[in-house]
């Protein structure tokens, strides 16, 4: 009998893992690049205002896109102009973006160690309005998120700085650091010394930041004096490998996008790692940057970068599926 039961016991295990997955199918909402695979649009953030419509910038053009998920075809409400900066050109190259209480929207422009802002009046497809310096002082800009009291949280990237900016903008101050890092991914030859990339608040108002340098992710509480406390880690797994953004659902679990892997994956209060959805080169994930919710369902921003699980088996491209593009996951 003994014999009989480890295959049944596995068989019931598998299939309540093939469940859990079923139960949250990734598909594409909408291929955002004309060219498809050709990286004429890259696109590494989401976000969505109030009435669910979703944004991205385009690392490409510099342009804001919205997309209205029940007809979704972007269209430009927005731009972000290329600046001259000690006699070169430098493009934008978007990353983090969200709005504030207000319905205006802020951009993390890294190559301008600046947060951006258009205001909600000016998102418009008619004429798209111009982004302007809202923060400054924000090297290496990435991920961004607004606390309840209106103030603007922004990572630096390899700094592993996390920057807070006053309701009202100007300079930023440094409020937490996480501690530096560098590793070279399996490729061989990548370089990964990101340790604030994705930051989210936690209904409780904890700052949890994603550290794709280590595959971690960190909390940190903040006090009333604006300061960040000593940052403890929540997690570290081979599961968030390329760890980017990160979002909380209404039910307080916390997604992260695991862009190397070309999967999403849950983090508990515990700390324990969970697989949501991952498939290889063919999609519908193609490293996958940043995930926000409407409601219970999740929208994905495929940053398509050519690396690890999201590599073509030539091992030279990343062609295989259909490039930028929005994931939906309905619950
Ligand atoms: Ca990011
Ligand atoms: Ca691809």
């Amino acid at each position: 009998m003994k014999v009989f039961l480890i295959p049944l016991l596995a068989l019931f295990l598998g299939a309540c893992s093939t469940m859990q997955a079923g139960s949250s199918k990734p598909s594409i909402l909408v291929d955002l690049d004309p060219a498809s695979g050709d990286r004429t649009v890259i696109v590494e953030s989401i976000t969505a205002d109030r009435s669910g419509m979703l944004y991205l910038p385009d690392r490409v053009t510099g342009n804001i896109l919205r997309v209205d998920p029940k007809s979704p075809k972007p269209t430009v409400v927005g731009r972000i102009e290329a600046r001259e900066i000690k006699g070169k050109k430098v493009n934008a190259d978007p990353s983090g973006i969200a709005f504030n209480p207000q319905g205006d929207l802020f951009v993390a422009v890294g190559s301008f160690a600046e947060v951006v802002r258009i205001t909600g009046g000016e998102l418009n497809p008619g004429k798209p309005g111009s982004a302007k310096t809202y923060a400054t002082g924000t090297p290496g800009a990435n991920g961004v998120v607004f606390d309840r009291q209106g103030s603007l949280f922004v990572s630096g990237g390899a700094s592993g700085i996390v920057y807070r900016v006053g309701a009202n903008g100007g300079a930023a101050q440094p409020v937490v650091q996480i501690d530096k890092n560098s590793r070279t991914l399996p490729d061989g030859k990548t370089q990964q010394a990101i340790t604030a990339n994705g930051v989210e608040f936690d209904r409780n108002g904890v700052l949890h930041v994603s550290d794709t340098s280590r595959g971690a992710i960190w909390k940190v509480a903040i006090g009333a004096d604006g300061k960040g406390r000593k940052p403890s880690m929540l997690a570290q797994s081979p599961l968030l490998e390329g760890a980017d953004g990160l979002v909380f659902d209404r039910h307080g679990n916390l997604w992260v996008a695991a862009n190397e892997r070309n999967a999403l994956v849950t983090v508990a209060p515990d700390g324990t790692v969970r697989e949501v959805a991952k498939n290889g080169s063919q999609g519908p994930l193609e490293f996958p940057s940043a995930i926000v919710f409407i409601g219970d369902t999740a929208y994905v921003a495929n940053f398509d970068t050519p690396r690890q699980d999201n590599m073509d088996a030539n091992g030279k491209t990343a062609l295989d599926a259909i490039g930028a593009s929005i994931v939906r996951i309905t619950p």
